[in-house]
């Protein structure tokens, strides 16, 4: 028995800790560990930012980046709605992308709120503007 759980011991030893060593916190699961995730609650492997301002087109839909999701922020989805502009386009990978109305939807669930949250902004739950 005490043989058993040696060898259990130096078994974890020898191929579990590595693993554990080398792993960080990854929220959403998409391979991008949590403090460089640019959208840290929703898978995107691929970390598309068309904006530029640190907070992934998953998690962004601040388009005038004022730092909250609006009004003014609605004006532009509709100038965009039917098109293919990649920062209007949430819900595929870009690109290409067409602007319809999974992206309404998405808009929708984050209006009144603000972008993020981004991993790649330390400390704070919104994108920098
Ligand atoms: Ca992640
Ligand atoms: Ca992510
Ligand atoms: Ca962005
Ligand atoms: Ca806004």
């Amino acid at each position: 028995m005490r043989l058993t759980v040696f060898a259990a011991m130096f078994a974890f030893l020898l191929w579990g800790a590595p693993a554990f060593a080398g792993s960080a916190p990854d929220f959403d699961g998409d391979g991008i560990s949590d403090g460089i995730d640019n959208c840290s609650t929703a898978g995107n492997t691929d970390q598309d930012d068309t904006d530029g301002d640190d907070c992934g087109n998953l998690c962004d839909a601040d388009y005038d980046q004022s730092g909250v999701v609006g009004l003014g922020d609605y004006g532009l989805f509709g100038v965009a709605f039917g098109g293919s502009d990649s920062l209007y386009c949430h819900t595929e990978p870009n690109p290409p992308c067409s602007v319809g109305l999974d992206d309404f939807g998405f808009f929708g669930a984050a209006f009144g709120g603000a972008p993020g949250p981004s991993g790649t902004t330390p400390g704070t739950t919104a994108c920098p503007l």
